[in-house]
């Protein structure tokens, strides 16, 4: 960054202490991560220096040659990743690829089922607020009182009464397996189409301790910087048939020049998801959040659903007194980072929740594995246990330095 400093030394600062923050706190907020160094210097290469709207050999700029080449690799490295027909790589960011998937096949009005929010959906799956639930008709499904998990049957029911267009799968804080056959069983009963947000799970898919969507998806979306761990942006996998529209929603329907800085760093990031390294990265991020899970609940810590199979666990924070915010707070006071959450049938709004969401991608990145996991889920016990005590946040979070020193992130940055 010595370059960086002698320009604007304010801007310098700051980063500096955001390097520190990272180095020094224990991120276990689900959708982050901890790109390589090689995509981290990708995303600062010389292809932002250029307007390359359009796709391969049909630009509407000259001097397109290199980026043409780079959008390709992107491209047909994801197909191979995910085994996917179509890969349309220029999506800026998850929300843009669901509304390109949304604006490629649906009419205003159009019928649409996926998620509640508060069950583990996501903004894009339809909130009153967001451009979804202003453009389109929901319906939505959940997870069963009981169980706390998706109940198949009850989303056929649901499906069958709607007659949605098209069927939205894919979560955003949902701790259990997605049955993707399943859902293509359902939309197939009521003839609607099948779109699977795959953000959280993509590179547990590829890493194969997820079931895969893509055989029976027409459409797969998915961003690419986080348990994937590219630089922020997004991908649309499809169906060939559906290439042209899909394309065609994005550019020009959505967007004007793709950010080929940041498709040249996904083409880094997918090379690196191909090795059989990413693979048992994958398999540790599961294991080190069962063993965290696992510990949270010998504390007798109540998490949704009882456990998790992926990458993340939902926290109830109600029996031990607390709210989502409060209990996010308190942790961070140690330098534990997670984000307050909704539960499912949560009494409290987002500003507050009943919840907090925990992931494990990002220790993973930084190499801890089955007793920093214990530790840490011992950290949280206590410090959920005991909001008040100072001096224990001030003694944990000494502790938490020196795990994090141990697990050093950027060197000579
Ligand atoms: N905001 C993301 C998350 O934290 O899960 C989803 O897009």
């Amino acid at each position: 960054m010595d370059r960086i400093k002698k320009v604007d030394d304010e801007v310098y600062k700051i980063l500096s202490e955001e390097l520190k923050r990272q180095q020094e706190n224990i991120i276990l907020i689900a959708s982050e991560n901890y790109v390589s160094l090689a995509v981290l210097q990708t995303q600062g290469c010389i292809m932002t220096n250029k307007y390359a709207e359009g796709y391969s050999e049909e630009r509407f700029y000259q001097g397109c040659k290199y980026y043409d080449e780079i959008e390709l690799l992107a491209i047909n490295r994801a197909k191979k990743l995910f085994g996917a027909e179509y890969v349309n790589v220029q999506p800026h960011s998850g929300s843009q690829a669901n509304m390109a998937v949304y604006f490629a096949i649906l009419n205003n009005n159009d019928k649409v089922l996926s998620m509640k929010l508060d069950h583990g959906g996501h903004l894009t799956h339809g909130l009153k607020q967001n451009f979804s639930g202003r453009y389109y008709r929901w319906a939505f499904y959940g997870v069963s009182k009981k169980t706390e998990m998706i109940d198949y049957d009850d989303v056929l029911k649901i499906a069958s009464k709607f007659k949605p267009k098209l069927i939205v799968c894919g979560a955003s804080s949902y701790p259990r397996i997605i049955d993707f056959e399943k859902f293509r069983k359902i939309a197939d009963r009521c003839g609607a189409l099948l779109m699977a947000d795959i953000a959280h799970i993509a590179g547990l898919i590829v890493g194969g301790v997820h079931p895969d969507p893509v055989p029976y998806c027409d459409f797969v979306t998915t961003t690419t910087h986080k348990t994937l761990r590219g630089g922020r942006g997004a991908i649309i996998m499809c169906k060939k048939k559906y290439a042209n529209l899909i394309d065609g929603a994005v550019f020009p329907g959505l967007q004007g020049g793709p950010l080929m800085h940041e498709i040249a760093a996904r083409a880094v990031a997918f090379k690196e998801a191909l090795t059989v390294a990413f693979k048992k990265y994958q398999q540790n991020i599961v294991k080190n959040s069962k063993v965290l899970a696992n510990e949270l609940l010998n504390n007798n810590i109540r998490l949704i659903s009882g456990g998790t199979d992926n990458h993340l666990m939902l926290v109830d924070v109600l029996p031990l007194g607390l709210n989502g915010k409060k209990a996010a707070e308190i942790l961070e006071e140690a330098g534990i980072i997670v984000n307050a959450n909704q539960i499912p049938f949560d009494k409290l709004p987002p500003t507050l929740t009943s919840g907090i969401r925990i992931g494990t991608p990002a220790l993973t990145t930084r190499g801890m594995g089955e007793k920093e996991m214990i530790d840490i889920a011992n950290w949280i016990s206590q410090l959920l246990r005991q909001p008040s005590n100072k001096k224990l946040q001030k003694a944990i979070k000494v502790k938490v330095n020196k795990l994090c020193a141990r697990f050093p992130i950027y060197r000579n940055l």
